[in-house]
């Protein structure tokens, strides 16, 4: 294994990792392809001046050149978030997008892949992908949920949209072994908003208690990640049952053209915010803020235990 040959590191982030310093790793998924153009732009870089206002150094990753970046460049960063000629690449696409030189954005899977080549230990999104409504019947289950299982990062998130099937994505995560932790919360949240109905077993009250069941679980060498459940802040949460409305149409219309694969995800995503009018775009922004900012408070307090 070459990993020096494919691994990209910023001088900053590499310095702050041999520092044993904190780093919160981000994805770029969520800019090509989880947001609408060119609105994306200002939440790339907010997003990582919230990381460096919490005392962590942002690495968003993404394939390009034949490299696994972590960390971009500002111009790098921009690219990003225009989705022309940009695939999204999980796990599977990997090697692809390496050989070819394809400029990719990185999903959960991939981002956490990275993360984990890299050394950084927390990761901050979005949502996370899982079983898709009727995916006992389609098979289709994000690979974030293999990644989690087998990959050493800690992904705070929202919990996932309820475009999923929730329920069988907290059941696959549980068969599995990951552990699913809420953030003052004694459910799984659904992006958008606060409660799902999905309990969760764990409710954390800060960051240090979280830190210190991840390092106990690396501790141990148990293998694979957690994701932790950080609500949407109160006063940016949106209806459950509108969205669910919403949600549905969307599912329904993307059935009707056949949209299935890769595709399914950002078909819905693009089509929920256009039919919210963009009401749920201000939301998406606040709570990936939200769990950037938790993000680095994690890394912030495991850096402590070293
Ligand atoms: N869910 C969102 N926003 C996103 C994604 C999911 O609310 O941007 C992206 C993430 O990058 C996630 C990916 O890893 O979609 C999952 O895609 P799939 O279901 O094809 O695995
Ligand atoms: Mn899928």
């Amino acid at each position: 294994m070459s990993l020096e040959k494919y691994l990209d590191v910023k001088p900053e982030i590499a310095e702050a990792l041999a520092a044993g310093k904190p780093v919160v790793g981000l994805e770029s998924t969520i800019l090509s392809h989880g947001m609408p153009y060119p609105q994306n732009m200002e939440f790339a870089a907010k997003v990582e001046e919230i990381v460096r206002a919490a005392g962590a150094i942002p690495a968003t990753t993404a394939i390009i050149g034949g490299k696994l970046k972590v960390g971009l460049t500002n111009d790098e960063l921009m690219m990003m978030c225009n989705p022309k000629d940009i695939g999204k690449v999980s796990r599977r696409d990997v090697a692809v997008y390496l050989a070819t030189g394809k400029t990719g954005a990185t999903t959960v899977a991939t981002t956490m892949m990275i993360c984990a080549m890299a050394g950084i230990r927390v990761f901050a999104t979005g949502g996370i992908g899982g079983v898709h409504r009727r995916g006992e019947s389609t098979m289709d289950i994000s690979a974030d949920l293999q990644e989690l299982a087998n990959t050493p990062v800690c992904v705070v998130c929202a919990g996932a949209k309820s475009l999923l099937d929730l329920g069988r994505t907290l059941e696959y995560l549980e068969t599995f072994g990951v552990p699913v932790l809420g953030y003052k919360t004694d459910e799984f949240p659904a992006f958008y908003c606060t409660t799902s109905g999905y309990k969760l077993d764990y409710r954390c009250e800060s960051a240090e208690e979280i830190a210190r069941i991840m390092y106990t679980k690396w501790d141990l060498g148990l293998k694979g990640g957690a994701v932790v459940g950080n609500p949407i802040p109160e006063e940016y949460a949106l209806d459950y049952d509108e969205m669910d409305k919403v949600i549905c149409a969307a599912i329904e219309e993307a059935d009707e053209k056949g949209v299935r694969g890769k595709a399914i995800t950002p078909f819905l995503l693009a089509r929920i915010k256009d039919m919210t009018e963009g009401v749920s775009f201000a939301s998406n922004l606040q709570l990936a803020y939200n769990n950037a900012r938790l993000a680095s408070e994690v890394a912030v307090e495991l850096s402590k235990l070293g």
